[in-house]
């Protein structure tokens, strides 16, 4: 089959958000289709829209059906992304491929971030960034989010990292790469399941306020187009137990080894290794972690919004 329509579909919602200049937030569907386990995956993904829509944003889940790339997935789009078996994982490199080939795809930070720049929406929420694996000064593993969000003028609100990654590497990365780090009320870098990664950031902020007025002030500066990173951890009380996720990323990173599972599939294989050694609690806290992020990403858009 040849798809000869590749432009993106915008849900009629969004599209009257976006032309009225009201708050869009942008969702990524690979958490949905990849990161979180099924049948949790299609409630948290509804439940993750919800979050931003009490806080008075528009969702745009982006994903690609059918070779179609979306913005604003329907209910039954979500759902086939949710349920489906054959979803692609599409970075931002994936996403002209996958839609020659008709195919179904949950893009990740970089396809979302791509994408969501492309059609004006200046503000995205997700889980955890992508970045640099511990293995990566040999096997060259480093998520193509971080060279994604070097050219791309977006805010993004996660968590930090994940803590199976190469925290201090991926840190020293976004700075190589130009990619601003802010923390959202606190001095320290998240580890995603964890409040605190053991490295700090060098700028905080208090409010969405001033997370909007540094967008603008990026555009109206005009001297440098990147991503925004907002780092926006649990708190103290919400944190997956540091010596149970010690001990599990331990276990997980030797099946890694032990399976020599390599490529986009090491985060997936970890990430549901974390869910099934921890009895559900990690993905507990990953729920939490996204709907957080949602809501703290809708604050953001209608500060930028308003003016
Ligand atoms: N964080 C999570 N769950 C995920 C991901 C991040 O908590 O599933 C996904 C995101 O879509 C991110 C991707 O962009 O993993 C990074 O994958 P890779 O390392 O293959 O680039
Ligand atoms: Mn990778």
């Amino acid at each position: 089959m040849i798809v000869t329509d590749v432009s993106i579909h915008l849900n009629p919602e969004v599209k009257t958000a976006l032309e009225n200049g009201q708050p869009v937030v942008a969702l990524e569907s690979t958490i949905v289709s990849h990161g979180l386990p099924r049948p949790d995956n299609l409630r948290v993904a509804r439940e993750i829209e919800q979050a931003v829509r009490d806080h008075g944003a528009v969702p745009a889940t982006i994903g690609m059906v059918g070779g179609q790339l979306v913005v604003g997935l329907d209910d039954a789009a979500l759902t086939r992304l949710a349920t489906g078996t054959d979803v692609a994982k599409l970075s931002a490199r994936d996403l002209a491929v996958a839609a020659a080939l008709g195919a179904d795809g949950a893009t990740t930070v970089a396809g979302t971030s791509a994408v969501a720049a492309a059609v004006g929406i200046g503000v995205f929420a997700t889980g955890g960034l992508g970045g640099v694996h511990r293995e990566a000064s040999h096997t060259f593993d480093e998520s193509a989010d971080l060279t994604t969000l070097a050219r791309t003028p977006i805010t993004v609100v996660c968590a930090g990292v994940k803590s199976i990654l190469d925290v201090g590497a991926t840190l020293e990365r976004l700075e190589t790469l130009g990619i601003g780090v802010v923390g959202y009320q606190t001095n320290r870098f998240p580890g995603f399941f964890i409040r605190d990664s053991g490295f700090g950031v060098d700028w905080r902020v208090e409010s969405p306020e001033q997370i909007a007025a540094a967008m603008r002030a990026q555009h109206t500066q005009g001297a440098h187009r990147a991503a925004l990173v907002v780092a926006n951890p649990l708190p103290e009380d919400e944190q997956l137990d540091p010596v149970l996720h010690d001990r599990t990323l331990a276990d997980g990173l030797a099946i890694v080894e032990r399976d020599r599972v390599t490529g986009k599939q090491v985060t997936p294989v970890l990430l549901s290794h974390f869910h099934s050694a921890t009895q559900g609690q990690s993905l507990a806290v990953n729920v939490r972690i996204i709907l957080r992020n949602a809501a703290l990403a809708a604050q953001i858009a209608v500060a930028a919004a308003a003016r």
